[in-house]
């Protein structure tokens, strides 16, 4: 099967068959224990969410049906032009989260094409409203805004409003917008960059022959054919940052369905809101500086650095960084994650993004503190003894990466992550209309009723 909703259509049956039995049979049987520790402690560790393709474990990190990063890497179809070298496309990733199958070669190319066709023209009104936007507005407000106008184009809304739907076939009305959105991503990006950085004006051409990840990056400006080229890129180095957008949205896609943007996404898209509401939402949550914005405050965080420290190589200086850091109660951004409790993988493909161009990254002091910093910072956090894990996580590698090529705009990294973002979550949603999951509704308690529970 060469289209993806007529792949999803092949599994549905079995799923949803699966999921009833389970309903019917194992209903009251228990997942665990909730303590008052995990109630007002933001729900650690109480596992009561159903999530479909991808779950995070503690010590390896993230699974994408089964599959970790580098087996993903591996098996994952990358562009053409690319024979095999370059990176896996996002696409396939969005396909083996929809299907739970590995596509084939073929299956992502008429993806990459389908993709390409629905994102070729945004909605008039979405792309005159990112018009009017005050330049100097907060870039994931832009987002934001332009995803919720795009809910007038909703084909699930209005078949909802019209009453002419069955339940069980929601499914395929929210896939429609789903992937209208995702393909939108691009040309929403570049807009809000162009916005920030050109007063508007395009920094380059939409091609309908490429591939997702290449037009972001030529809206961006970072390609030698198809825009700008705003920082004069060989061809070699911009096939790099192309790649370097594949990776990264390939591996940000989803983080299990308990994180704030995936877990409101699915919590408003509970109420049968439509795709675009939801993941606004979604896009409202990751704008924070403990989720996505934390790439944002790494990059500011090492720049601040580097002009503190003789030279990356003086261990002694960046330990007494972290210290006046620690001690004036703020957080190292990069560091520490509420469910890993190793070095996050997705910061090792990251890394090694880096490692294997050493002529590209050696001479970029940033990128070096980095690297430095993940093998000192981990010591001094131990040390600081709060932290439940002192490790990297994703987001210390991945701004500075883009920093590097020329994309400077500190606050416009999270607007990548939320491209990235949208393909586990939406996937989600697909999928909760699917197997006909119900509004989300737990249960809050008051300090009586945690007094009563506690006998105190
Ligand atoms: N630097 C300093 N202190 C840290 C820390 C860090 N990087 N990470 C955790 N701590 C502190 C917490 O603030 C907390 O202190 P208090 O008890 O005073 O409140 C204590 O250690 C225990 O926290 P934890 O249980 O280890 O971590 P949480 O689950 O509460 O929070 C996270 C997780 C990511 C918000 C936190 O580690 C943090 O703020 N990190 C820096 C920001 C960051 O990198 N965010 C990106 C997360 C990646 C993602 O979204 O996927």
């Amino acid at each position: 099967l060469l289209n993806l909703k007529a792949a999803i259509a092949d599994v549905i049956p079995k799923r949803r068959e699966e999921l009833l039995h389970i309903k019917k049979n194992f209903s009251d049987v228990k997942v665990g224990d909730i303590t008052i520790g995990s109630v007002i402690n933001g729900m650690r560790g109480n596992q009561s969410m159903y999530w479909e393709s991808t779950t995070l474990d503690p010590n390896e990190g993230i699974r994408f049906h089964g599959k970790t990063i580098a087996e993903c890497q591996k098996l994952l179809p990358g562009a053409p032009e690319d024979n095999g070298k370059g990176e896996f496309l996002p696409e396939s990733m969005l396909w083996l989260l929809m299907t739970g199958e590995v596509p084939s070669e073929e299956q992502v190319r008429k993806l990459t094409q389908e993709l390409a066709e629905r994102g070729a023209k945004l909605p008039p009104h979405t792309e005159k409203l990112l018009t009017s936007l005050p330049r100097d507005m907060h870039p994931m407000t832009q987002l934001a805004i332009a995803l919720a106008s795009m809910n007038k184009g909703s084909i699930f809304a209005e078949k909802y409003q019209e009453g002419s739907i069955g339940k069980m076939d929601y499914w395929e009305y929210v896939y429609e917008d789903v992937l209208n959105l995702i393909a939108a991503l691009p040309k929403i990006t570049g807009k809000i960059y162009s916005n920030i950085v050109n007063d508007g004006e395009p920094l380059g051409h939409y091609n309908v022959e490429k591939d997702w990840s290449y037009n972001i990056a030529s809206l961006l400006g970072m390609t030698v054919s198809d825009s700008v080229n705003m920082h004069s890129l060989t061809q070699e180095r911009s096939n790099d940052f192309v790649n370097l957008v594949r990776l990264y949205c390939g591996i940000h896609v989803d983080h299990e369905g308990g994180n704030v943007s995936a877990h409101t996404t699915h919590l408003v898209g509970s109420a049968l809101s439509d795709p675009y509401l939801s993941y606004s939402s979604g896009i409202m949550g990751l704008a924070g500086p403990l989720h996505g914005l934390a790439a944002q405050e790494v990059v500011r965080f090492l720049v601040e650095m580097e002009k503190d420290v003789d030279s990356v190589e003086n261990v002694k200086q960046v330990e007494e960084y972290l210290w006046k850091v620690l001690n004036s109660s703020r957080v190292i951004p990069g560091y520490g994650h509420a469910v890993l409790r190793k070095p996050d993988p997705r910061f090792d493909a990251m890394l090694n993004f880096a490692e294997k161009r050493p002529k590209e990254f050696k001479s970029d002091a940033k990128v070096q503190l980095m690297k430095q910093l993940s093998q000192i910072a981990p010591k001094v956090l131990k040390e600081h003894g709060k932290t439940k894990n002192p490790y990297p996580n994703v987001d210390s590698a991945s701004g500075i990466l883009f920093y590097h090529y020329g994309i400077d705009q500190l606050l416009f990294f999270t607007v990548i992550f939320g491209c990235s973002r949208a393909m586990g979550p939406l996937s989600q949603l697909v999928w909760d209309r699917i197997l006909g999951l119900p509004i989300e509704r737990p249960k809050s308690i008051d300090l009586n009723t945690i007094k009563k529970i506690c006998k105190i």
